[in-house]
């Protein structure tokens, strides 16, 4: 019992939250070097921003980041070292075609993963790429709008193929966007939306998802098409939505929430469009336009295995509650709950919750690629860093999760914390944010000489991941 013996367990992490490098190798500009740190962030973030360039008074926390891109060897034996089967990593779009639609890559940017693939070849652990992390070049916004555009779709197949063809020998495991359904809730990061004034931006938020939809459906054929070996996911933001209360009015806005959620990963693995999306789409004007064929590429070609992340559970009610924080949703306040320095909620039974709904919404494996506790750790003067909170975390979440495969029969793969290593926060840009099992000396106004220190998690995690999860 327990674990499978070929679980993989391991971390995850994303191009612009770590590697830095933002000019080196010939890349580009991508949207997500336009966030910047503080009080700006949120409506840059969600579209709003004044402009599509940088302004001289912000920090952008993508330029350097935590210098993966300097570090990755040094960081990739750290993660050996904890005994990682698997590393989830996403590619900077930009470093592969700086532009977008550039007829060849740049060699650079390829030769840099096929690196950061050996590396990690050379401790037995498999990566998990997500293609697109919060990841669009600006070029493509400029010229085309981002994914509002149809041509995305190609622009994207071909940044695929190459990544498919390339590192054939090294990659199995692929996502096609993360956390889809943030497209909703952060349009710039998610897709490159930008808003002019009075826009309908639902409409034009739906119309990017199908773009995205059909794209990923196309992403997996290729892969499969390339790779027999070649196993696809989609990723998107989970956590079961609770009613707070059982008035079924809370309830019933509890289940529509979290259709809203289900959408994508229902079009995603059933390859269709479910009926409560068509007729609310319908209803509200901003059902999307199709070509005749999608349909079709989307019936035909629906993903391998469902991934996500799960940071908490939300709650919904039908009358104006107390608001609590999350992963960029904002949902109303649990009593029952204990809430962390960022005021997002904490809730191990829920992922068990969560696993159930998802397995036995879709019965393909599930993988969970990301879970973690953003905090505020200490760096003592003998480079140690007592971070007992970020273990109680993970304890009871891994917890939660064995007894979903064990006693609750859920299909798993794997698990990969958010993130093994500290980074920048998406949400935020904040450093002080810090999620790893290893902490890095960078500092909010980006001091710091990036040392790397081992902290109480990593040892812990390490023990962890000997024993198959067997001692926590
Ligand atoms: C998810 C993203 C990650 C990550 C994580 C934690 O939305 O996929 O990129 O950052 O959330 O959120 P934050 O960084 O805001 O704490």
């Amino acid at each position: 019992m327990g674990f499978p013996e070929n679980f993989l367990w391991g971390g995850a992490v994303a191009a612009n939250q770590c590697e830095g490098g933002s000019c080196e190798g010939g890349r580009g500009l991508a949207n997500v070097d336009l966030c910047p740190a503080g009080k700006d962030r949120h409506d840059v973030i969600c579209g709003h921003g004044k402009s599509l360039g940088k302004e001289a008074v912000s920090i952008y926390p993508s330029e350097e980041a935590i210098d993966f891109y300097h570090h990755f060897q040094e960081d990739i034996r750290m993660f050996g070292e904890m005994g990682f089967k698997v590393f989830r990593l996403s590619i900077a779009w930009t470093r592969i075609f700086p532009k977008g639609d550039e007829e060849e890559p740049n060699e650079a940017g390829l030769a840099f993963y096929e690196e950061v693939f050996k590396e990690c070849k050379k401790y037995g652990i498999k990566p998990l790429v997500t293609i697109s992390h919060f990841d669009c070049p600006v070029y493509l916004i400029e010229q085309y709008g981002g994914w509002r555009n149809r041509k995305m779709i190609d622009f994207y197949l071909k940044l695929c193929r190459t990544l498919f063809t390339r590192f054939r020998d090294y990659v199995v495991y692929w996502l096609t966007f993360n956390e889809i359904n943030m497209i909703l809730h952060a349009p710039f990061m998610g897709a490159g939306l930008y808003f002019g004034q009075g826009e309908n931006e639902e409409k034009v938020k739906y119309q990017a998802a199908h773009h995205e939809l059909v794209a990923s459906a196309l992403a997996t054929r290729l892969a499969h098409e390339i790779n027999g070996e070649n196993q696809v996911g989609c990723m998107f933001a989970a956590g079961s939505v609770y009613p707070f209360s059982c008035n079924p009015k809370d309830v019933w806005e509890a289940m529509t929430v979290e259709q809203e959620n289900y959408f994508f990963a229902d079009v995603q693995s059933r390859g269709y469009y479910p009926s409560y999306a068509r007729k609310r789409m319908e209803k509200r004007g901003v059902y999307p336009e199709m070509e005749p064929e999608d349909e079709k590429t989307l019936r035909e070609n629906p993903v391998d295995f469902i991934s996500f992340s799960y940071y908490n559970s939300r709650c919904a009610s039908s009358l104006s509650q107390e608001k609590a924080e999350g992963n960029l949703f904002q949902s109303v306040k649990n009593p029952h709950l204990q809430y962390s320095q960022w005021g997002w909620p904490i809730d191990p039974l829920g992922l068990r919750i969560t696993l159930n709904q998802i397995y036995d919404r879709y019965q393909k494996p599930l993988f969970i690629v990301e879970n973690g506790l953003g905090a505020l750790d200490v760096l003592r003067e003998d480079g140690t860093i007592e971070d007992d909170y970020r273990i109680d975390y993970l304890r009871e979440h891994i917890r939660a999760m064995k007894e979903a495969v064990e006693e609750d029969g859920v299909e798993l793969m794997g698990y990969t914390t958010w993130a093994p290593i500290d980074l920048i926060s998406a949400g935020t840009g904040e450093m002080k944010k810090r999620y790893g099992f290893i902490y890095v000396d960078k500092q909010e106004d980006n001091s710091g000489t990036l040392k790397r220190f081992r902290k109480k998690s990593f040892y812990w995690y390490q023990q962890v991941i000997a024993t198959n999860g067997e001692k926590l």
